[in-house]
């Protein structure tokens, strides 16, 4: 008796300090305290929902935001374990909602699939919660506990009896924790919550914002062919159904789903445990490396390609692909800069033949299809030498040379690229202004004029043809393609400087565009940004105010009062600010105002471009009027 009372003592010790330390340290638990950190909080208890269904006795997933932003998530799954640890001497429902990585190990071998990346487990939910709610229905019972920044109020308790099985989390961040914020964001509950549904078949994952009143229900059976289906919604796609292969070894989980579509792009999302592996790793290798030994062993069988030419590369079988590559593996190994590069080097070789051996099935059984494809494949290597001669003569001979310079650039006399900005100004007139106005020790100005091409239409070697386009790449000084290389960037703040109207922002977009497809590393890098000119000018007699929205004018209107002489003018353009008043407003870096773009999620990104670059009009004009969207961190 005493042995055991003194485990328990023992134990609940632990249990304080594990909390404390959580508490302590949240970002290392968690990543961050910000809104990342938590939304951290609700994937953290989906995912065990997730593998409950993953082990086969869940189906059904609700994820509810309330009112006061607590959330709640709802399985059907056999209900966590309610019976006494013996060791511990408490519910194993408690263990698992108070012991650190209790969840996983409890559990044995390969229990845990889902997530991952930071897979810390519901006790560190509970402990970065002002409250928590958990309520088990198993076996006929209905069980519950409460805790309060991780510590229950109660021992695990009978309250109610029900025929249905499954676990059910209430959740409040606590303040405490969480300073900056906070409130959810539905669009990104949502946008996880779709994907979720895409890689796991046949789980059922609703979404309901009691705030607001809206409900989503995402369900494929279909799973990751929807998911590829779906990247390809807005396109011509070459072959009616995704080639789909899946396989199981050695506890490694395999899915590819692929579909060539008419575009040029490359799209191809790799997951490791339903974590995006932005960064690669070895099950996109396995699959790159079987996808161009394949499609050249069947050109060359067929006679598909001319005996004299090389292989097709990599890129050249890749143009136009939309691909989901999606290992489930019991330990994964997580590296590189943000811990989204798949490190396990037994799964190269496993994607590698599995892919290899199923792709080569499905290109003998579909020989029209995998002619398109070849076809595709051989375009792409002949573009590819058009580009390369074409490329030739964009790239500059010396960096210090000035003579290979775009003639329209305006460039700054210093040649330190951490200090200097290029400013893309649209328009000569424009142009004519900022470069009147700018600073011209660090600011270079770069007119372009009219429109720019639109490179989701292009290939490469059109692309370069384009003299706007060709002067934007001499002048940011970093190549393109495989050439590209971000430490020769002349300038670490490239500005994107348009008239504020619908033409603007399509030109933006333009270029954006053109950023993210061919130089994708300056927006990881934070080196692109969107300059904020001003709206209105309000004037009386001698005072002159700038305001960059309607809101704002109306709180200067409201500031003045109803003083005579007031003058509001709106501007319409670029051009009509003078020089001085376009430093003033646009380019002073004490006074302006700098959006940043960022790619928080490349998914949304490629959907967002699709979007406005493909042929629909309707899903264009849509997207124009909600354009900030990607753009979403605020830099003063
Ligand atoms: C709303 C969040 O957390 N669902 C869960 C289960 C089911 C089992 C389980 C979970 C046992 C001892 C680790 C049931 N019966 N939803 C959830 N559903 N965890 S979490 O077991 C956890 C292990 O500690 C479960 C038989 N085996 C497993």
């Amino acid at each position: 008796m005493t042995v055991q009372e003194n485990a328990y003592d023992e134990s609940q010790i632990q249990v304080l300090e594990g909390l404390e330390a959580v508490r302590k340290r949240p970002g290392m638990y968690i990543g961050s305290t910000g809104p990342r950190g938590l939304h951290h909080l609700v994937w953290e208890i989906v995912d065990n929902s997730i593998d409950e269904a993953l082990a086969g006795h869940c189906n059904h997933i609700k994820v509810f935001v309330l009112q006061d932003n607590s959330i709640r998530v709802i399985d059907n799954g056999r209900g966590i374990p309610v019976g006494m640890n013996q060791k511990l001497q408490k519910s194993t429902l408690e263990v698992v909602m108070t012991v650190l990585h209790a969840g996983g190990k409890f559990g044995g071998e390969g229990y845990k699939v889902s997530g991952g990346l930071h897979g810390v487990g519901v006790s560190v939910v509970n402990a970065l919660s002002e409250h928590v709610h958990v309520q088990v229905k198993r076996e006929g019972k209905v069980y519950e506990q409460e805790y309060r920044r991780g510590v229950p109020q109660y021992d695990v308790r009978e309250c109610g009896e029900s025929s249905e099985n499954g676990t059910t989390v209430t959740f409040k961040p606590d303040e405490q924790i969480f300073t900056e914020t906070t409130e959810y964001d539905f669009d990104i509950l949502k946008a996880r919550i779709k994907e979720l549904a895409f890689l796991n078949k046949g789980i059922c994952i609703d979404i309901i914002d009691e705030r607001h009143d809206i409900q989503k229900s995402y369900c494929y059976e279909g799973g990751i062919v929807s998911f590829v289906e779906y990247l390809n919604r807005n396109r011509e796609v070459l072959h009616q159904h995704p080639i789909y292969v899946e396989g199981k070894r050695d506890h490694i989980h395999v899915e590819i789903a692929i579909q060539y579509n008419d575009s040029y792009a490359e799209q191809i999302y790799s997951f490791a445990n339903n974590i995006n592996t932005h960064e690669g790793g070895t099950h996109e290798v396995g699959f790159k490396g079987a996808l161009t030994r394949v499609v050249n062993d069947y050109a060359r069988k067929n006679n598909l390609i001319k005996e004299a030419d090389g292989n097709l590369t990599g890129d050249d079988v890749r143009e136009g692909i939309t691909a989901i590559i999606s290992v489930k593996i019991p330990e994964p190994q997580f590296e590189g800069q943000t811990k989204t590069k798949l490190g396990n080097s037994e799964v190269r070789g496993l994607v590698e033949s599995l892919f290899a051996e199923k792709l080569m099935e499905f290109m003998v059984e579909n020989p029209s299809t995998a002619r398109k494809v070849v076809e595709k494949g051989n375009a792409a290597s002949r573009a590819r030498e058009a580009a390369r001669r074409a490329r030739e003569l964009t790239r500059r001979k010396s960096a210090l040379e000035v003579s290979s310079l775009p003639g329209k650039l305006a460039d700054c006399s210093s040649k330190d690229a951490s200090k200097s900005e290029v400013y893309i100004v649209e328009g000569d007139s424009a142009g004519g202004s900022a470069k009147q106005g700018r600073d011209r020790h660090f600011q270079a100005i770069l007119p372009l004029r009219g429109k720019i091409l639109n490179v989701e239409k292009s290939r490469l070697d059109k692309i370069l043809a384009n003299t706007e386009i060709r002067a934007m790449i001499t002048a940011f000084g970093m190549g393109i393609g495989e050439d590209f290389e971000i430490a020769k960037a002349r300038y670490h703040k490239i500005i994107i400087m348009t008239d504020a109207d619908v033409d603007g922002a399509h030109i933006r977009t333009l270029i954006l565009t053109f950023f993210y497809r061919y130089m994708k590393q300056i927006i990881e890098q934070g080196y692109v940004y969107i300059a904020q000119p001003p709206l209105f000018k309000i004037q009386q007699n001698k005072n002159v105010r700038y305001a960059y929205s309607e809101k704002q004018r109306d709180l200067i209107l409201n500031e003045i009062g109803g003083g005579q002489n007031i003058n509001i003018q709106r501007y319409k353009g670029l051009g009509e600010m003078n020089p001085d008043q376009l430093w003033e407003t646009t380019m002073d870096p004490s006074r302006r105002t700098l959006l940043k773009v960022s790619l928080e999620d490349a998914i949304e990104a490629d959907e967002i471009f699709d979007t406005l670059m493909g042929d629909k009009v309707e899903p264009r004009r849509e997207f124009i009027q909600q354009h900030a969207k990607m753009v979403r961190n605020l830099d003063f």
